[in-house]
């Protein structure tokens, strides 16, 4: 154990239990891609599989193992992806820049991941590939609810301090995946036009190689 409390990365292996294809799962993934974090994928299906012995209190995934340490909640563990490195680079320096991380990451775990990602991505892209009738109502209400969460990070992009698309932080990092799932329904891609601070920034993050490579509908698990 290190002063800090948290295990030293080389020497205890980090094991992160999370579904393959679930959004925080993979902004956890692009994380440890990014700052070049060895782990092993442990595949836990939170919706099918039997929670009994899961090692979240809640039920959800991502879980983060390493040596003794258990931590649950994506932004906790990312955080602690980018510090164990006794680095952070992912966490800019300044104070409205970390006070703006936080908050992207708030407002898309909070407003965002409902409407988004179990609304609009699950019920327009999840539910047709297997083999079930999207619920349009679903869907219609997920793109209200969107609007308000899209308006609130364009004036974040608008401001440039993060979500400028120049930098990478653990905003990016989180709101990443979930812009990507939205967008591949196509009501989704459509509604972020509207906002065009956030699709800039968006066109400039799309293509990092943290997200690419860590892609659940392009690449497998880990
Ligand atoms: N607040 C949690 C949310 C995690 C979450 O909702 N994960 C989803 C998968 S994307 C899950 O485990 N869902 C299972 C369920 O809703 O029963 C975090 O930040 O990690």
């Amino acid at each position: 154990m290190s002063s800090g409390g948290s295990a030293n990365v080389h020497e205890a292996p980090l094991t992160l239990i999370g579904y393959r294809y679930s959004v925080y799962n993979w902004i956890v993934r692009g994380v440890l891609h990014h700052t070049g974090t060895p782990y092993r994928f442990e595949d836990f299906d939170p919706f099918s599989q039997d929670l009994d012995a899961h090692p979240h209190p809640f039920g959800r995934v991502p879980v983060l193992r390493h040596g003794e340490v258990t931590l649950y909640e994506t932004a906790a563990i990312c955080s602690y992806v980018d510090a164990i490195q006794n680095a952070s680079p992912l966490m800019p320096t300044g104070a409205l820049a970390r006070a703006r991380v936080l908050q992207v990451t708030s407002i898309i775990d909070t407003y965002g991941y409902w409407p988004m990602i179990r609304q609009v991505f699950a019920q327009r892209v999840v539910r047709p590939f297997e083999d079930q009738e999207p619920d349009e109502n679903e869907i219609a209400e997920g793109l209200q609810s969107s609007a308000r969460v899209l308006a609130a990070l364009e004036e974040i992009a608008k401001e440039r301090v993060v979500l400028s698309g120049d930098e990478l932080t653990l905003a990016n990092c989180h709101l990443g995946p979930m812009m990507s799932y939205f967008c591949r329904a196509p009501e989704g891609a459509s509604a972020l036009q509207d906002y065009p601070a956030l699709s800039r920034w968006w066109s400039q993050i799309l293509n990092r190689q943290f997200l690419r490579d860590t892609d659940p509908l392009s690449n497998g698990p880990a």
